[in-house]
Parts: structure tokens; sequence; C-alpha cells
């Protein structure tokens, strides 16, 4: 088995504007939903989350230092157009560019996401993506980005994880909205963000910009907790429409499989709703569907379904007390862990094979792929700082676990071209504020101060000599 990695494989670490730079409500930045949601709830303020809007210098320049090459950073819609249309804001545009002219004096190659969970609020309150006229907004905003930053960006992603979007907002409940188990809501919203990132896709093949242009989701494997129950698999299947498959449908084939049609309908049934797609969206989602370059996949696990009976019953750890999360949803399943699979503190399943399952599951249903990034993966932990050092050996095996898969997914000719962990450093967790820690880099948010972690320094060695050991 090879431990080396491709030449150009890219080592790098993810943020997301909101979850990063602070200054939310200053330099001409518009409001997102978020930012009332969070001051209402009083547990935790994004600002001034790790202030990389201040430093993203010295962070960029730690990522040199530190041997990785890339890093995904998303742009904030309302930094550019406070009102989600109209008039950009030229403090917001000229920040973007400062960041990106940065990355390149540090030789850290950006990957650039265009909507990281933080829709205006403007666009938010007008019904989001349920909206259609929202669409329109989101496409208008990717053209002027590609326009505007089209000699500083190479590696463009349309949306992140549209599925934890949608399902957070309108199942569980745990993000602005607050609704819960509204399954044709979030189906729909689906639906319609891949439409406007198939609008997107289409916008920048047409403008003949140079570069990539894919989209990043949010992906588990989705397995029958008995794999001899037809009702596990049942579930098991119900699960992955909900969160992968409509998803990859709407991104490969432009259009649902009839199985996939199937299970959405039964799923928006069960929540006494429809499923509406408009004229159109399946030409436009065709198109796209042969333009995409690469496809973004997040993955921190995978899930294990039991058919499910009941009423609807969730509860999300956000606290970090092991055991106490539920998801049990009607017309669903249940999510369960199978025996001896171990779970972080925050109930999240450790199963790095399920990455390489869901890899090939991909490559085999829709070989028009192209390639693969590994947008991110890695561990929300209760880090602490012990003689001056951070001991994450536990992260260390988490990650080290994973990109074995994706070597071996590399060998067996999946073309899989970079790694992204979650988190580059610190940052603000959206349900779990500052105590779920995931970055290579340790922040004391009092002082704002950096102190590489374990993982750093070992991911350091993987990446300078691109080899696992
Ligand atoms: C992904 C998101 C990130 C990030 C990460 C960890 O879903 O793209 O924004 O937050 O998960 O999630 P959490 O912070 O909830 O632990």
């Amino acid at each position: 088995l090879t431990n080396t990695f491709p030449q150009d494989f890219i080592f790098g670490g993810a943020t997301a504007a909101y979850q990063v730079e602070g200054e939310t409500r200053s330099y001409g930045k518009g409001k997102v939903a978020w930012d009332d949601y969070l001051a209402e709830q009083g547990r935790f303020s994004p600002e001034p989350a790790c202030d990389f809007y201040h430093r993203y210098d010295s962070d960029l320049a730690l990522c040199e230092q530190f041997g990785m090459n890339g890093i995904r950073v998303s742009i904030a819609w309302s930094r550019i157009f406070p009102e989600g249309s109209g008039e950009p804001n030229p403090e917001g545009v000229a920040f973007y560019h400062n960041l990106f002219a940065s990355c390149r004096a540090h030789g850290v190659e950006p990957f650039v996401t265009l909507h990281h969970f933080d829709s205006p609020l403007a666009i938010y309150a007008n019904g989001d993506f349920l909206n259609r006229a929202n669409i329109d907004a989101f496409e208008a905003y990717a053209r002027f980005c590609f326009k505007e930053y089209a000699d500083d960006v190479r590696h463009w992603f349309t949306f992140n994880e549209i599925a934890a979007a949608t399902m957070n907002r309108y199942v569980e409940g745990t993000w602005p909205l607050g609704k819960k188990v509204s399954l044709h809501e979030c189906l729909q919203a689906q639906h319609n963000m891949m439409v406007a990132h198939a609008r997107a896709v289409c916008a920048f093949k047409d403008g003949g910009y140079a570069g990539e242009i894919g989209i990043v989701h949010a992906l588990e494997y989705k397995y029958p907790y008995d794999p001899e129950s037809p009702a596990d698999i049942e579930a098991a299947r119900n699960d992955d429409v909900l969160q992968n498959r409509l998803l990859l449908d709407a991104t490969f084939r432009g259009d649902y499989a009839p199985g996939t049609r199937a299970i959405i309908d039964h799923l928006c049934a069960s929540s006494q709703g429809t499923f509406e797609i408009a004229e159109h969206d399946l030409e436009i989602m065709r198109r796209a569907a042969m333009l995409n370059d690469c496809l973004g996949i997040n993955y921190y696990q995978s899930r294990f379904l039991k058919a499910y009976e009941g009423e609807s019953d969730l509860h999300h750890n956000g606290t970090g007390d092991k055991g106490t999360g539920r998801w049990r949803v009607a017309g669903v399943g249940e999510r369960a862990v199978r025996p001896g699979v171990p779970t972080t503190d925050w109930d999240w399943i450790i199963y790095p094979k399920g990455l390489f399952d869901l890899m090939m599951d991909i490559t085999l249903r829709y070989p028009n792929y192209k390639k693969f990034y590994i947008t991110e993966n890695g561990m929300g932990r209760k880090d602490r700082i012990e003689n001056g050092v951070i001991d994450d050996t536990e992260r260390i095996d988490y990650v080290k676990d994973h990109l074995r898969w994706i070597l071996r997914a590399i060998e067996i000719g999946i073309n899989v071209e970079g790694y992204f962990m979650w988190s580059l450093q610190d940052q603000f967790s959206w349900t779990n504020g500052y105590s779920k820690r995931y970055g290579f880099f340790y922040v004391d948010f009092e002082s704002q101060q950096r102190i590489p972690k374990a993982s750093a320094y070992w991911f350091k060695r993987v990446s300078e000599t691109r080899r696992l050991e």
C-alpha cells in the first residue's frame, strides 16, 4: 500500500467567514440571521471569533511556516452586498482582494466558497432559498465575485453544505428559523439551492473565467444498523436521500433518479408537503452537471440507521456532554451507534472507512465526477494547554486514519487532489461556541494568541514529506 501523496496534493486548513472574521457589524457589513439569533440566545457571540479580519496575514504566515499550501475561506455575501443585492460595499470588496493577495504572498492557494451558512438578513427574512427570487440574487452575487476576483481566485465553490444548512434549519431546528421536521421545506430548499448552484456554474463557464468550480457537500455514509433488516435498510435509504442523494443526483445527473424521487416524495408527504420542480430547472441543472470541475466533500462521520415508528424526538448535543444526542425522525428513521464504534464528546461517530465507501459510491454512480477535494474533516475536542503544550494525539489519530483511507482511494484510481482539515485555527462553532475546538492552532480567545498544537507539527511533517508514516 502506498503511503505517499501525489506531487501537487493540497494540504490545508479550512475556515468560514462568519466563524473566523469577527467585525460582523462593521466595515459596511450587512446583517445576517445569525446576528440576532445568537444575541437572543445569549450563549456565545461570533464577535470577535478569532479576529481573522485583522489577523489573516499572520495566520497565513503560520500556514506557510507549517507547510500548508492551501486554505479554504469563504466570502461573506453581506460584506459584498449588505442587503443581499444592490450596490456593493467597497470596504468588503477590498477586504477580500487584500486577503487573496496575502494568500499569494505566502504561497497558500485560496479555495473560495461563496456561501457558508450566512445568507444576508434581507435574503433570509424574505424566505431565503424557499423564495425563488433569492436564486436570482445568489446568481447576481456569484457573477459579481467571479468578475471582481477573476485575477485572485482559481478555485471556487458555490455552496457549503446545503444539507446542514437545510436540515439544521428545517429538521433539527437548531439554527435560525428553528423549525422541526419540516421535511418538505428542507428538501425544497435543497432543490432550490441546487438550481442556484447550477446557475452560478453556468455563469462561471459562460464567462470563460480561468480556474475551476464545484460545490461542497457534507456527506455521511448511511449504513443500515442491521444489514439483514429490510426496515433498517429502508431507514438508511431515507436518511441517504435526505442528506446525500438529492444533492448528489442534482449535482452529477442534473435531475433525480426515479428511486431518489420516490423517496423524496415519500419524505415530503410524511410532513404533509410536496416537492416542486419549476420549468427549466432540470435543463440548467443538467447542463451544470456536465460542467462541475470538482466536488468538495466534508466528512466527519457516518451513520447507522434503525427503523423508527414513533413521534419525532430530537436532541442536539451542543455542549459536549457525551451520550445526550438523539435523532429519531418520523418518516425517516433513528440514527444509532453500533456497539464498539467510537464517538466524540459531541456524539459524532468516528468511522474513517465511511469516507472511502462514499467516494467509491460516487465514482460508481456518477462517473462524471472528475475530482474530489476533502474540504473538511477533523475532530472537535476540549483541547487544553498543559505546560504550554497542547497534546491532541487523538486528533492526529483521527486525521491519520482518514488520510489512510484517502490514500487507498487514490491507489485504486479515485481522483482526490487535496485535504483541508477543519479547522485551520480554533474558531467559532455555530451551536457550540468556543468550547468545541478543531484547529491546528490553539486560539486563546482573550489575547488572540495562536499556539500550534501537536497536530500542527505532525501535519507539517506529512505535508512537507507528502508521506504518511
Ligand atoms: C461543518 C461546517 C463548518 C463547521 C464544522 C464543524 O458542518 O461546514 O462550518 O462548523 O461542520 O461543525 P460544528 O462546529 O457544529 O462542530
